[in-house]
């Protein structure tokens, strides 16, 4: 029989988007519930042409549910997984609320599908810049391990909501009306500027975006001493994140067989136009589950180095689309019933 699904966080980009691929992709949706915080409730979404009520979470809203698509950021997370949980529905969060947790898995279903079969209820779906890096480096890790990875992102407004999208042409459109840019969405103007991921910051000076990408990659990959660092930095684009990425290894890694082990990966779409100068742009990837990568060059620096770089849709692959595809894993796997021990040892927050 089908799936009782609900959607906590409806009515965020990331919300909207669950909503079409749960469509799109045929999900076996048997009831579909959309849940908000009080503020959203009373709005009217749509699915399948159906309109439906956004409902405010409350303790009862999880009761006769299989699964939760939550992506309403890490406080709602921490709120609502347990009773969700403790109701007999899977979570599937999209914040970084358990991500780290060792009882919750980190999954990206090409890189790690087998990491499902421990969850106590909650599966963690990592976090955008985290997978789209992820999707390029591991077809080559895979080959020969990475010793070290230095990623500089190029992230678009969507990782920063709705809200923040809007903000971006609202910003444009005041510049170029010699008006000053609004800043609600953002702190800074982002429109023809760029700053450095005001996530907050650690004693280390890296920001949590890019503590994040280092962490969650040693755990998606298994490999806790993987040397990573990271500098995430906001650009005005609309939803599509971009990435340099430098990967060392303990041998030369020619660029022709790291070309020809992408061009085959799952979720990846080699675009390598040599002659035209032609590599991964956002305006690519936007709307596009593939990841696309390109510019694939051994470093010059380093005879083991490797850079290459992508273009992938934040929304889409970063968030929704990954969390959809551990959905359809989970159902092919294992089905969606919590194992009997979810309920005894559920997951603490943070
Ligand atoms: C960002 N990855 O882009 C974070 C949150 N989605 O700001």
């Amino acid at each position: 029989e089908g799936v009782r699904v609900a959607i906590l966080g409806a009515t965020g980009a990331v919300g909207a988007e669950l909503l079409e691929l749960l469509a799109t992709r045929s999900f076996p949706v048997a009831e579909l519930k959309l849940l908000a915080s009080p503020q959203s409730a009373g709005k009217m979404l749509n699915f399948k042409g159906e309109p439906l009520t956004v409902e405010a979470v409350t303790s009862e809203s999880f009761r006769d549910i299989d699964l939760v698509l939550a992506s309403a950021g890490s406080a709602i997370s921490k709120a609502w997984a347990q009773t969700a949980v403790e109701s007999g529905a899977v979570t599937i969060d999209n914040s970084s609320a358990f991500r780290m947790d060792p009882k919750v898995p980190l999954v990206i279903p090409e890189i790690n599908p087998q990491a499902i079969a421990t969850h106590h209820g909650i599966v963690a779906n990592p976090n955008c810049s985290t997978i789209l890096m992820a999707m390029a480096a591991y077809p080559l890790h895979r080959e020969q391990p990475i010793r070290r990875a230095i990623v500089a992102t190029y992230q678009s407004a969507s990782g920063a909501g709705a809200r923040a999208m809007t903000e971006l042409k609202t910003q444009a459109r005041s510049i170029l009306d010699g008006k000053a840019p609004p800043t609600e969405a953002f702190p800074f103007p982002l429109a023809f500027n760029v700053f450095p991921h005001n996530s907050d910051l650690s004693d280390n000076g890296y920001c949590q975006e890019e503590l994040k990408m280092v962490y969650e990659t040693r755990k998606i990959f298994g490999v806790p001493d993987l040397r990573m660092t990271a500098t995430c930095v906001r650009v005005p684009v609309l939803r599509a994140h971009s990435e340099a990425v430098n990967l060392e290894f303990d041998a030369p890694f020619p660029a022709s067989r790291a070309r020809a082990l992408l061009a085959d990966a799952p979720g990846v779409t080699l675009l390598e136009d040599w002659q035209a100068n032609r590599f991964p742009m956002p305006i690519d990837a936007a709307g596009q589950d593939d990841v696309f990568v390109g510019r694939i060059r051994q470093d010059l620096s380093h005879p083991c180095g490797l850079e290459l770089w992508l273009s992938g849709d934040q929304i889409r692959k970063g968030a929704a689309l990954n969390a959809v595809q551990i959905a359809e894993l989970l159902l092919r796997e294992r089905g969606l019933r919590p194992t009997a021990a979810a309920t005894e040892n559920l997951v603490r927050t943070e």
